[in-house]
């Protein structure tokens, strides 16, 4: 460059084009609170530089210390998210929360049939982690029977897992035991979470073949609120990514316990984890 061009007023920059993002779906309900659902789910996607998109399919009115109202969303709209989602923005992977009712379920299981998703991860949101049903024994059971073929990773809590194979899951021979009977309700990969001994946190993943054991510190924290569903989302985001099953519950693992170790104060109850930690 010689001494004239340096006079060379310089061109204005071009802004630079963002790469497109790989896009993930979440199939779940809202937490006016921001803290689980939906709202955890694609603050979840975004942290892991995922676009995120949803199909809505209840509503709740809540906070950090409890649900006061719940309201299900009619059949036509869920259909009509999802198409709108599918014909424009197809997600490389997907997830599911909660779906309150039979009728629900029985519409995302015809969805998934005639537009299949293959990295498709079911998040049961069955029996809370604390052991509350988050709905009745018969709906569980359609639940595991008709969406559990579809999935290629459930991530069952003891409780769900429980539920599911109707027998006491406790310790790790009892969870090999469970995640085995789960495999045979049809999804290609179990990740059974956290027995939880002494103060080591256990999940384990099981393809139908072997175990890869996930062990963790456990964080000592009460601000749990939407940990599953971060949990999942993280999974998904890195499956949308073109990450291996085993390679995105390592990430996922990682990520969970830093939005649980710096989760912030908020709210009265339980505080929300926090899945923007990288960022602020
Ligand atoms: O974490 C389970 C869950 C899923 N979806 C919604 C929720 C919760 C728990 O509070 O509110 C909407």
């Amino acid at each position: 460059m010689d001494f004239l061009e340096l006079l060379q007023p310089t061109p204005t920059a071009r802004p630079a084009t963002t790469p497109t993002p790989p896009i993930a779906l979440t199939i779940a309900g809202s937490d006016s609170g921001g803290g689980a659902g939906v709202q955890a789910d694609l603050k979840t996607f975004a942290a892991c530089e995922v676009h995120g998109t949803s199909v809505l399919t209840l509503i709740t009115a809540q906070n950090t210390q409890g649900v006061g109202a719940i309201e299900l969303l009619p059949e036509a709209l869920i259909r009509a998210q999802f198409a709108a989602v599918a014909s424009d923005l197809p997600p490389a992977a997907a997830k599911t929360g909660a779906l309150g009712s039979q009728a629900i379920i029985g519409t995302v299981r015809e969805l998934l049939e005639e537009h299949p998703i293959e990295r498709l991860v079911l998040d049961p949101v069955m029996v809370s982690k604390h052991g509350h049903p988050l709905m009745d024994e018969r709906t569980q059971r359609v639940l595991r029977d008709q969406l559990l073929p579809h999935a290629l990773i459930v991530t069952p809590n003891r409780f769900e897992a429980q539920a599911m194979i109707q027998r006491e899951v406790e310790g790790v021979s009892s969870m090999k035991d469970a995640a085995r009977r789960i495999f045979d309700f049809g999804p290609r990969y179990v990740l059974l979470k956290g027995s939880h001994m002494d103060h080591i946190v256990r999940d384990l993943l099981y393809d139908g073949t072997g175990f890869v054991e996930f062990g963790a510190d456990r964080v000592d924290s009460k601000r749990v609120h939407g940990s599953g569903c971060t949990f999942a989302a993280a999974i998904t985001a890195r499956l949308a990514h073109g990450d291996a099953v085993e390679d995105a519950v390592a990430f996922a693992r990682e990520f969970i316990s830093e939005a649980i170790a710096r989760a912030p104060a908020l709210g009265h109850g339980i505080s929300p984890v926090h899945p923007m930690h990288k960022h602020w």
